[in-house]
């Protein structure tokens, strides 16, 4: 049985076990209490942040590389085109861009905008991130406007990294997605998988509905 560590970017991980149909258990880790008081946690990942799993003697961080591991593992499916297969360069830029370009940047532009003093909430380093996110999104907004998925015509898990960015963007920086991308979102929000990791993930569930 896998266990995924925590939600946040975790909700990813659930939202592809939940695709592939993998029998796994969410175990919540609460960052807000303090990772220094979930000693459990810290034997898991030292470094405090999540998501993490365990799989049998593994274990491993970083979300995307996570989706990677699970889908070569578990695989081959649809959900990860092959090296050889005309999707693969999209499929494998996407995968990438949506933590690397999108995620990662608007984590900081979140912290900024949610937790930072008054004083501090409109700093040089959270525009930076904007921008930064900002200009990353261009190459969403235009590969859109040509298929309905970021590898093509079938749903990839691009489409799961990219879309917890957006949904992320959406509720944690207050980023208005445009058409194109909110047109995307309404097609992964009908997904079976996305509506039963958000039943998994409270709280996600609590936060993106609230
Ligand atoms: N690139 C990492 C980012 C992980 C990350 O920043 N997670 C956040 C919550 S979603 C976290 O644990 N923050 C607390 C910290 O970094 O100490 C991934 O994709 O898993």
């Amino acid at each position: 049985m896998i266990t995924v560590f925590g939600e946040g970017r975790g909700f990813r991980v659930v939202w592809l076990l939940e695709e592939m149909g993998l029998p796994y258990r969410l175990r919540g880790v609460d960052l807000l209490a303090g990772v220094e008081n979930d000693p459990e946690f810290l034997e898991i990942n030292p470094a405090g942040f999540i998501p993490a799993i365990r799989d049998g003697a593994i274990t491993m961080v970083e979300s995307v590389a996570i989706m990677e591991y699970l889908l070569g593992r578990y695989g081959p499916t649809s959900l990860a085109p092959g090296a050889h297969d005309a999707a693969f360069p999209a499929y494998q830029q996407f995968l990438h861009l949506g933590e690397a370009g999108l995620a990662a940047s608007l984590y900081f532009v979140s912290g900024a905008r949610n937790i930072a003093p008054e004083s501090e909430r409109d700093n040089w380093s959270a525009r930076q991130a904007m921008d930064v996110f900002s200009s990353r999104l261009q190459l969403v907004t235009h590969r859109l406007r040509f298929a309905p998925y970021l590898a093509g015509d079938v749903f990839t898990a691009a489409d799961i990294s990219v879309g917890y960015a957006l949904e992320m963007a959406r509720k944690n920086a207050g980023v208005v997605l445009g058409d194109v991308e909110q047109a995307f979102m309404a097609r992964l929000r009908e997904r079976g998988g996305y509506q039963r990791a958000l039943e998994a993930c409270h709280a996600t569930r609590g936060w993106w509905i609230s």
